[in-house]
């Protein structure tokens, strides 16, 4: 399947524009520009318009951003950090579901822009940061065919990844001297932010990264190692078994481990991995600024893909996940944690193994997933993908 069937020759700078240029039946049924920064009501009744857009009305999109076909008709739309979401669940070795990922962590985000979207502690609102940042939808992923399904994913990131972001890098603030990007490709890459699906997904995502980036750092918030050996799930019958949920990484940081093992040597496979481990009991020790002070160690100043399993929190505050492990972090911890990465260079990210049929009616792992990125969002929004250009 072509995953960009239907073009479009207009450069479209707005959604506003869409809907102005484009005559397309199910687009004028569509209030494509209801969305608006900070939150507000765009109907005032006896004010000539219909009603209030509240937070529980109207289309879930990511923190009700505004939805952009990014992969269909809209797909040179350019923009500065896409949510997408990756629908996939069948390499999960335990409980399924997180097909549903995506839809539930866009109901879980509903209220992130309630008041405005300022964020406290990072002294940032990424809505309202000039950045433009859209929710693509979902990725088409079939559920019949696991190679065919990376494929689509591996694809579908890079045809967003692989656009030229929608606002120019700009100046170094306190230098004032132009940033140039970090990219291998030297381009001024968007960010994406995935919405999984089970955690098989970061491997196509990992190679449409390295298609911008070349060799970067891998941050990976897990209660597992992922660094399995197929055999550690009772072998590799064929090819496709062999890609799952548990076996996905190359590099680098660890955090929040406390799984079990089948021994020892796996430490020993994910140490020639590559990967430093941060187990999640030492949190007791040396506390989120320990943890944070490890992760920033390991990666210093590279560019970074930050990928972050919901399971890394404990189950009972995130109990809709496909491997639950307890003895995690509080959602408040992961939290703290990720604004902890504030200054990196993170050029994309994902959470990964939100399986919402196993959530409490409160919604609880669904928010945590969107507060989380949240975080990640306004991690993102303060530090532009840029560097002083070397000067010869
Ligand atoms: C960046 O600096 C250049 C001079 O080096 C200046 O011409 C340009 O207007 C500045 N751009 C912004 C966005 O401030
Ligand atoms: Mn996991």
């Amino acid at each position: 399947m072509k995953l960009t069937a239907i073009s479009s020759s207009l450069f479209l700078s707005s959604i506003s524009v869409v809907a102005a240029h484009n005559g397309h039946h199910d687009d004028l049924q569509m209030p494509l520009d209801y969305v608006k920064y900070p939150y507000q009501a765009v109907y005032h009744p006896g004010d000539n318009e219909v009603t209030a857009d509240s937070i529980f009305s109207g289309i879930t999109t990511f923190a009700r951003l505004p939805w952009v076909k990014c992969l269909g008709r809209e797909k040179d739309a350019a923009f500065d950090i896409a949510f997408i979401g990756a629908p996939f669940d069948t390499g999960t070795s335990y409980r399924p579901g997180a097909r549903f990922g995506p839809a539930g962590i866009r109901a879980g985000s509903r209220r992130l822009t309630l008041y405005g979207g300022y964020n406290v502690p990072l002294a940032v609102n990424p809505f309202l940061s000039g950045l433009k940042i859209v929710d693509c939808g979902d990725i088409p992923v079939t559920p019949y065919d696991n190679n065919y399904a990376i494929k689509q994913i591996e694809e579908g990131h890079k045809e967003l990844l692989q656009r030229t972001a929608f606002s120019p890098l700009g100046n170094d603030t306190s230098t004032g001297k132009p940033l140039v990007p970090i990219s291998a490709d030297g381009k001024h890459h968007p960010r994406i932010v995935t919405l999984g699906g089970d955690h098989t997904i970061v491997l196509p995502i990992l190679r449409s990264i390295y298609s911008a980036y070349g060799a970067i750092s891998v941050i990976h918030f897990d209660s597992h190692l992922d660094t399995w050996k197929p055999q550690v799930f009772g072998g590799a019958p064929s090819e496709q078994a062999a890609i799952n949920h548990g076996t996905s990484y190359s590099s680098l940081q660890h955090g929040a481990i406390r799984t079990t093992l089948s021994g020892p040597a796996d430490y020993t496979n994910d140490d020639a991995s590559g990967f430093q481990r941060i187990e999640a009991r030492e949190i007791d020790t040396i506390g989120t600024d320990g943890i944070i002070k490890k992760i920033r160690e390991t990666v210093g100043d590279k560019p970074v893909y930050l990928s972050i399993d919901i399971d890394s929190i404990d189950p009972a505050f995130a109990p809709a996940t496909g491997t639950p492990e307890t003895g995690g972090w509080s959602t408040r911890e992961l939290r703290t944690i990720i604004r902890g990465l504030d200054g990196l260079h993170i050029v994309s990210a994902d959470i990964v193994e939100v399986a919402p049929a196993y959530d409490t009616n409160a919604e609880l792992t669904t928010m945590a997933a969107a507060d989380v990125l949240f975080e990640v969002l306004s991690v993102m929004a303060k530090t532009p993908l840029g560097k002083i250009a070397q000067e010869d």
